[in-house]
């Protein structure tokens, strides 16, 4: 049954995930309050304030002890009459509490219906709310704190709404000459369209650009590489802060690579850090292996540190490495700055020379990795098209821009005033003002049970 449809039922599911100490059943819709009262024997409920009560969950079964909270339409997530019960969060406990609820008339709420109502109501807008599923999964701060602005602040928007308004008056004229095409370029200001197009079809694609960026699977991967013994296990535990990779003086150490994860505080982000095995020439057996890991592990690694000892003249291998991290553009850096500097290792074009050891220099090599890795994250100042069908609302809309941009000059002007329709329609439709309930639907099923 659609969302819709079911507007004016009162519904209640579990807002939270099964496993945690306490449950959180939410229950919103005009018989909200007449439920609380009779799942908890108690008559009156002051609005916003925590109450303890005994939840009656039937006469064979002992009842419960929860923490409700009451709200009064509007003034609630929904906009609706709305009450969240507290309770311990076992899964017995949450399906009694469930039943009754549903004996005592509630329907199981079908996902993202809380988020429906909220929506259908006023209270939020669909372009806001359709980020929510995303700040839910959100699994680091970066990702959490863009879902937060989409949500929240609505960056999108905020940038469409001035465009959409020129939509409009460009709209409006276009379908004032409809009858008298020969009117059409007198009334149409072509020149300020052709603008209007560049405009929206940027934003549409700088934030289709920044949402790919924001849904980046894999955390960036930072691989440290170079010869035997120049010190990148100590680079390595350098830079987590902890002896984690096993250092010493013998050449080859390290055979398999090594991971883990680096947190970085600006941006908030986390990397994976792998220290691996000495790339050199002639040698065999394990540590052949070990280096052939690493060389299939370059392919896939987002920035390379290619790490070389500055206190002694450049070998073979370093070269050798040198030239093949050429084309991935690897920091290069010079290490064991404390001993002294070679005046060869400046053929090995380093952008920075630090000691691993006492850990100068390692702030500047932390800001370079820094540099090279933000253009791979997302940008939380710019917009973000959270949802999926909102990402194929804007990949239709910059193909429909682009179809109408090859058409304004010359075209049929029937044919324009139907394109400048259908660009303001999806560009509407993109910055939340669609009163499509098959939209709605697509969104709100996404959303998780309970929101
Ligand atoms: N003086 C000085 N010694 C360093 C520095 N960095 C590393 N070393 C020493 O160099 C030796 C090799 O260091 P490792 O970190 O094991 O070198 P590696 O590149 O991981 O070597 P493999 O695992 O064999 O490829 C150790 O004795 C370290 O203590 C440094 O900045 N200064
Ligand atoms: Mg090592």
């Amino acid at each position: 049954m659609h969302l819709a449809e079911r507007l004016g039922t009162t519904i209640a599911a579990l807002a939270t995930a099964p496993g945690g100490a306490i449950a959180v059943i939410r229950i919103s819709g005009p018989a909200t309050g007449d439920l609380l009262r009779r799942i908890t024997g108690r008559e009156r409920f002051t609005p916003r304030q925590a109450t303890i009560c005994t939840l009656d969950l039937g006469s064979s079964v002992a009842p419960e002890q929860a923490l409700a909270l009451y709200f009064v339409a509007p003034a609630s997530y929904t906009g609706e009459e709305m009450a969240e019960l507290q309770i311990h969060g076992g899964g017995g406990t949450v399906e009694e509490t469930l039943t009754r609820l549903h004996e005592l008339g509630a329907r199981s709420a079908s996902p993202g219906e809380f988020s429906f109502r909220a929506v259908i109501n006023g209270k939020l807008s669909l372009a806001r709310a359709a980020a929510l599923p995303d700040l839910i999964a959100a699994q680091d701060r970066l990702q959490a704190d863009i879902a937060r602005r989409a949500a929240y602040q609505g960056l999108f928007e905020q940038a469409a709404t001035p465009l959409l308004a020129e939509w409009d008056r460009i709209d409006a004229l276009a379908n004032a000459v409809i009858d008298f095409p020969e009117q059409f370029s007198e009334e149409v200001p072509v020149e300020e369209l052709g603008a209007l197009l560049d405009r929206t079809r940027d934003l549409a694609t700088k934030a289709l650009d920044n949402t790919r960026r924001f849904h980046r699977a894999a955390p960036p991967r930072v691989l440290i590489a170079g010869r035997p013994n120049v010190g990148k296990s100590l680079l390595f535990n350098r830079l987590l802060g902890r002896e984690r990779a096993i250092v010493s003086p013998e050449a080859g150490t390290t055979r398999d690579y090594l991971s883990a994860d680096l947190h970085l505080p600006h941006p908030a982000v986390t990397l994976e850090l792998y220290d691996s095995a000495g790339l050199r020439e002639n040698t065999d057996g394990v540590e052949r292996e070990g280096i052939s890991r690493t060389l299939t592990l370059s392919e896939v690694s987002d920035q390379i540190i290619l790490l070389f000892d500055g206190s002694v003249s450049p070998t073979d291998d370093d070269r050798a490495a040198r030239v093949r991290f050429a084309a991935k553009e690897p920091i290069v850096v010079a290490n064991k700055r404390d001993i002294g500097w070679h005046p060869h290792a400046a053929r090995m074009e380093p952008s920075l020379c630090l000691s691993a050891l006492t850990g100068d220099g390692i702030e500047e090599l932390v800001r370079l990795l820094v540099a090279r890795i933000t253009p791979l994250l997302p940008d939380p100042s710019l917009p973000v098209l959270l949802h999926a069908e909102r990402r194929f609302l804007a990949e239709r809309l910059v193909v429909a821009a682009e179809e109408l941009h090859a058409q304004i000059a010359g075209a049929d002007p029937a044919l324009l005033v139907g394109a400048i329709g259908r660009c303001r329609a999806l560009f509407g439709e993109l910055a939340g003002r669609s009163d499509d309930p098959d939209l709605y639907e697509r969104i709100f099923s996404s959303f998780c049970l309970g929101k």
